[in-house]
């Protein structure tokens, strides 16, 4: 009995497999118990609905104690927490850009973790480093990017941490590109670096200026149009402007799939203005950039062949679990020189082997977890194929969720005609429905129902769906459907809760 058990009988501590057997199989009965009642569509996202904190902490004794608890309590609290929390990888979670559970990534972080490897050195992790290295590649080949140098490269690049790391590592890099100086003496000598970037651009590449002491002040913003797209000809205005005030503009970023409205913006057009302002152009694709899996979508991203740099996440379009997301460098040897640090006893001159395959020196991290493994069996499994049915799967999801929504007017109002997947929409309950939309009375009116129905839903916990205001507009939803379990029926069946709770 497991309760009569602690660590000790588990392995390492013990080379007796029998308790540790029976513990990881306990583990494993759980998460298959957990894995069937997610996949119960009508089953809640939130068991009984998002508690207090008090109530949490109620529920669990988070301090630590002198004495470890039995390998039965162990098991219990793990049980507690496949209960209470909230479960992301629920269909109707549409609460955020990255969704789901996925049978192969599970299997992946599992293994991965079982290895408990650091991508840091090739020594430490060989085929991991391997594999990322052909992974890279062949995302880079999907942006069309050109062999280089004697090895025939096409280009750099490294799995990060988030999206917004990703960003920082581009930012990092285009920093590096222009100003190598800065390495070493950091900002001086009369240097004003400058970036413009789209307004819906995510807020990273502002935080990444704040961490790269450009400063935020540094940061010059392009109104999008109503479509949430930048211009060319706008881009190339804030460049002018910029050097008017005598500042030197080194980096431009655009967004392929804003977070909120999922525009994209036009590559090819701002590549252009780049080029003839020597002007590095990051793509930020965390979200769209897996529309390049597709035949009928990657033309979205026309011109990623010409950008310096593209953020991509397996961990949204693509199904694969947190965190996995992918910094492509088009140039060779700029990350090594900007990041370069040379610790002699991870990164010794006189290895026996092939060094540049030991990543770590390139990276902002020192330690890096193996996000690899997940991605590649999660490829390899549906192939290219496979990934094209599932983008083309999820956008018809939207159009899906669209055209439902457009059938319950006056109760659903659409924000805008969904460029991609993010669905964004107003619910206008019958007390607002006979106001004149253009008064400040109604768009402050509207402005509460948003937060209002998400607070019923959390606490009902049937559902969850995110919102926010943006530019001009009051508080809206965004739907985001990433998740290939999430069907025709859950749609409909969302759209109906959201009337429900709507209610005056
Ligand atoms: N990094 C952007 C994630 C935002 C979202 O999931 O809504």
């Amino acid at each position: 009995a497991l309760n009569e058990r602690t660590y000790k009988n588990l392995v390492p501590y013990t080379s007796d497999m029998k308790t540790t057997k029976t513990f990881l199989f306990a583990a494993i009965d759980m998460i298959l118990r957990y894995i069937t009642e997610l996949n119960e569509h009508d089953s809640p996202v939130i068991k009984n609905g998002l508690r207090t904190p008090a109530e949490y902490r109620k529920m669990f004794t988070f301090e630590i104690d002198d004495q470890g608890s039995d390998l039965y309590d162990i098991l219990a609290n793990c049980e507690r927490i496949l209960e209470t929390t909230v479960r992301s990888g629920h269909p109707r979670f549409i609460n955020q850009l990255s969704q789901g559970v996925d049978t192969i990534s599970l299997v992946g972080e599992m293994i991965t973790s079982t290895i408990n490897a650091n991508m840091f050195t090739y020594e430490v992790a060989p085929v991991f480093n391997l594999m990322e290295e052909s992974v890279l590649t062949h995302m880079r080949d999907c942006c069309g990017w050109p062999k280089q140098g004697p090895l025939s490269k096409n280009g750099d690049g490294v799995l990060a941490p988030g999206g917004a790391l990703s960003n920082l590592y581009a930012v990092l890099a285009a920093k590096h590109y222009a100003f190598p100086q800065i390495k070493k003496g950091g900002i001086q000598n009369g240097l004003r670096p400058a970036m413009v970037i789209s307004k819906h651009c995510h807020y990273s590449m502002k935080r990444a200026a704040a961490i790269l002491s450009i400063g935020t002040d540094q940061v010059y913003e392009v109104d999008p149009d109503e479509s949430g797209r930048v211009t060319a000809e706008n881009i190339e205005e804030k460049i002018l402007y910029c050097q008017s005030l005598g500042l030197t503009v080194f980096f431009v970023a655009i967004t392929a799939g804003t977070t909120v409205f999922g525009a994209f913006d036009p590559i090819e057009e701002v590549s252009v203005i780049c080029r003839k302002y020597n002007v590095w152009l990051h793509v930020d694709g965390a979200w769209g950039g897996s529309t390049l899996l597709s035949p009928k979508t990657k033309h979205l991203l026309q011109g990623i062949d010409k950008a310096d740099s593209f953020t991509w996440n397996p961990h949204k379009l693509m199904s694969i679990h947190l965190q996995c997301s992918a910094i492509l460098i088009r140039h060779l040897n700029v990350l090594q020189e900007a990041n370069q640090m040379c610790a002699g006893y991870l990164f010794q001159p006189d290895k026996h082997y092939e060094t540049s395959l030991d990543t770590g020196d390139k990276t902002i991290q020192c330690g890096r977890h193996v996000d690899i493994l997940k991605l590649w069996l999660g490829w390899k499994a549906r192939g290219h194929l496979g990934y094209a049915e599932h983008v083309e799967g999820l956008v018809e999801n939207a159009k899906f969720f669209y055209e439902a929504l457009l059938k319950r007017e006056p109760y659903f109002r659409m924000v805008m005609k969904p460029p991609f997947i993010n669905v964004c929409f107003w619910y206008v309950p019958s007390s607002l429905q006979h106001y004149d939309q253009t008064t400040l009375e109604y768009k402050q009116r509207l402005d509460k129902v948003a937060p209002k129905i998400k607070e019923r839903m959390m606490n009902s916990g049937t559902m969850m769906i995110g919102y926010q205001r943006l530019d001009d507009y009051p508080n809206f939803f965004r739907a985001i459907i990433s998740n290939p379990a999430t069907t025709k029926g859950d749609i409909v069946a969302m759209i109906d809760t959201i009337h429900e709770l709507g209610h005056d």
